[in-house]
């Protein structure tokens, strides 16, 4: 589509459109602070299309409405929220509408992945590690852990690879599965062989979500929230019901973070078909391979596409097989 481009007087138009709704908006809020109580600070536990959950420092949990003017919270973020103080005639009640979210605290890290129509959604805040779960069933996917791992580079977030459901193979199979997963720990990478149904695998689990807090990705089906499960059997949890065509049926519709017994949060995200890395431009995505790094820099050329170029060091470690 061909760029439609505005003149001075559209734009001076459209940013007074924009001034007038931004000062409506804030109008309103002014509006109903005479009605907020005191600033506390929470953290989001999850998202419900405009309201979110927040959980205060006394681990209650509050239904808050956000602010207009605060970019898209997620699961993670820490808050500045006040209570809503009912007046009597008041019927929010039926709303369940506890309080406001009015700031964000700034962001230690943030987990983003782009939709397929390009847009970027941000999906996670604050969380200190990614674990990967892949599955024997639905199949394992090489590209789609590299991508999680891109991603997990870029943002700085350490990366842990769970292998769920080994209790499917026999074992010439779970032989074969250790030598493709090879791959990822001979660059550094955990990866911890697990099973839910079978309570393989479990305290190497634990020990690794041990005080930190997590974010469970992975494709729909993998068993993401069945070790949530697992973690914590008195929870709610909805476990998905695996049919004939392999592929998980989205069980899991909104990220939810839970606090783990033995210290920590763990995230339960919404299964994904893929973790797109296309907003990630082409110098970045060569640094989110980090088996790569010992190479950057060395070729002949400068600007070295690592493709047709004579004395490329990229593929100079893909022969020696030091890069796959
Ligand atoms: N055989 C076997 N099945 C498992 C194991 N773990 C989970 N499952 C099954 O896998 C299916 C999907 O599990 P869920 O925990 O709902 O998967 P999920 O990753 O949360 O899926 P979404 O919420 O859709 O993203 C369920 O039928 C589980 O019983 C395992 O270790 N072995
Ligand atoms: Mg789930
Ligand atoms: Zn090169």
């Amino acid at each position: 589509m061909a760029k439609r481009r505005l003149t001075e007087r559209q734009k001076e138009r459209i940013s007074a459109i924009q001034e007038k709704r931004r000062q409506r908006v804030s109008e309103t809020d002014k509006e109903q602070d005479g009605a907020l109580g005191s600033e506390q600070i929470g953290t989001i536990i999850s998202h419900h299309g405009r309201s979110v959950i927040v959980e205060d420092t006394q681990s209650k949990l509050i239904r808050c409405s956000v602010r207009q003017n605060l970019k898209a919270l997620v699961c993670g973020d820490s808050v500045v929220w006040q209570p809503i103080n009912k007046e009597d005639g008041d019927n929010r009640e039926e709303t369940n509408q506890q309080g406001i979210v009015t700031a964000i605290q700034p962001r230690s890290s943030l987990l983003a992945r782009q939709l397929p129509g390009g847009e970027i959604k941000s999906v996670a805040a604050n969380v200190d590690q990614i674990v990967i779960m892949v599955a024997t069933k639905p199949a394992l996917s090489e590209p789609l852990i590299d991508r999680y791992l891109v991603n997990a580079e870029i943002t700085g977030i350490k990366p842990v690879i769970i292998v769920n459901k080994i209790d499917l193979l026999d074992e010439d199979g779970f032989i074969e599965l250790k030598q493709r997963m090879k791959l990822y720990s001979d660059i550094g990478y955990p990866v911890l062989f697990f099973s839910v149904k079978q309570d393989i695998g479990i305290n190497q689990v634990t020990e690794k979500l041990n005080q930190k807090t997590s974010i469970l990705v992975g494709q729909s089906g993998v068993g993401k929230s069945s070790l949530v499960k697992q973690l914590l059997p008195e929870q709610e949890i909805t476990i998905g019901k695996l049919g004939d065509t392999d592929l998980g049926k989205h069980t899991t519709t909104t990220s939810v973070l839970y606090h783990l017994p033995c210290g920590g949060n763990l995230i339960d995200s919404p299964g994904v078909r893929d973790f797109g890395v296309w907003h990630i431009d082409k110098d970045n995505i060569t640094k989110g391979f980090v088996e790569f790094k010992d190479y950057q820099g060395k070729c002949k050329f400068r600007n070295c596409s690592h493709t047709i170029e004579p004395e490329c060091a990229f593929k100079g470690g893909v022969e020696s097989g030091k890069i796959s």
